[in-house]
């Protein structure tokens, strides 16, 4: 197991709470889980959405795919935020793989008509005569499931936000005459073996951040930035050199961004600069990252 460092900023912080974090599954997605199980033979595709930045550490396919034969389709939502070069070495993978997999941007409604093509396609495969199509959307929390449904149904029919859990019970949607669409909340898998990927799952905020603590969470970010020589993030936050250590650099952006404690004395509000960088980073202000690249053969 690939051990990362665990002793930020805060010195006191207890590295094994963090730790024992790790896997968050709270109540409502153990219950999720098993509905989904169940939900599963009522529809024609499970469509999973994943983050683009996170192909396979984000995917929760062995949990469904191992109980059906039902077509499957993989989703790699928030292409606009990954790195391209990656995502082109991730397309070349997963085709070698011989997965039903498409890379979009919710955000984008051309790219979500590419999932209707997309499961057509497969399921017409399957049977050449079908015309109606019931479509469950799974997959981690805030990948983007209900902005995907949103945008197909054209309205607001289940709610979408920028914080993971917002969806907690299984929602039909009827997008048009011939597609139902269940938005199911995001769940967690049930163990993630490696600390790192953890970080990287907290990064793209599908766990929430107290969880991990913003100090952790953002610290992981910048050491990960730093390390990775992104222009992005030098030019973002106006760096001279990124040949510093983390302290120099958060402190650099606290500075920038006025970050000080009310009645002088200098010191720094620290957490108030993680959550500038956690905010930057998620917008995309920090550049284009992929955290995690293909296994090599
Ligand atoms: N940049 C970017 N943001 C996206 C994209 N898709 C969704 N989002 C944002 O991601 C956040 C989460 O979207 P939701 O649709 O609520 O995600 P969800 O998968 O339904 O989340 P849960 O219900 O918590 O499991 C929202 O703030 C969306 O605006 C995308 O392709 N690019
Ligand atoms: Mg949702």
């Amino acid at each position: 197991m690939l051990t990362i460092r665990m002793t930020y900023i805060t010195p006191d912080r207890n590295e094994n709470e963090i730790i024992e974090r790790m896997n968050w599954l709270p109540g409502h997605m153990i219950t999720a889980t098993k509905e989904i199980k169940r939900s599963i033979n009522l529809v024609d595709i499970i469509v999973e959405v994943r983050d683009a930045r996170v192909p396979l550490v984000s995917g929760n396919k062995d949990i469904y795919k191992s109980r059906t034969k039902k077509p499957y389709l993989i989703v790699l939502n928030k292409t606009n935020l990954a790195d391209p070069a990656t995502v082109k070495l991730w397309q070349d993978w997963f085709t070698e793989q011989r997965e039903s997999f498409i890379f979009i941007n919710a955000l984008d409604k051309n790219s979500i008509n590419t999932i209707i093509k997309r499961s057509k396609q497969i399921l017409r495969a399957h049977d050449a005569t079908r015309k109606e199509m019931k479509m469950m959307l799974l997959g981690l929390p805030n990948t983007g499931k209900s902005t995907i449904i949103n945008k197909l149904s054209n309205r607001n029919a289940t709610k979408a936000a920028a914080t993971p859990g917002q969806t907690k019970l299984s929602l039909w949607v009827k997008a048009d005459k011939e597609l139902r669409i269940l938005d199911t909340p995001g769940v967690m898998p049930p163990v993630i073996h490696e600390q790192v990927h953890t970080m990287w799952l907290s990064a793209v905020h599908a766990i929430p951040d107290h969880i991990i603590t913003p100090e952790y969470s953002a610290c992981f970010l910048v050491e990960h930035l730093l390390e990775n020589r992104s222009k992005a993030f030098q030019d973002f936050y106006k760096f001279e050199s990124l040949d510093i250590d983390l302290i120099t650099a958060v402190e650099h952006i606290g500075k920038r961004r006025g970050c000080l404690r009310s009645g002088g004395g200098g010191s720094f509000d620290y957490e108030q600069i993680y959550k500038i960088v956690l905010t930057d980073f998620r917008k995309g202000s920090l550049g284009l990252i992929s955290f995690e690249r293909p296994p090599v053969k």
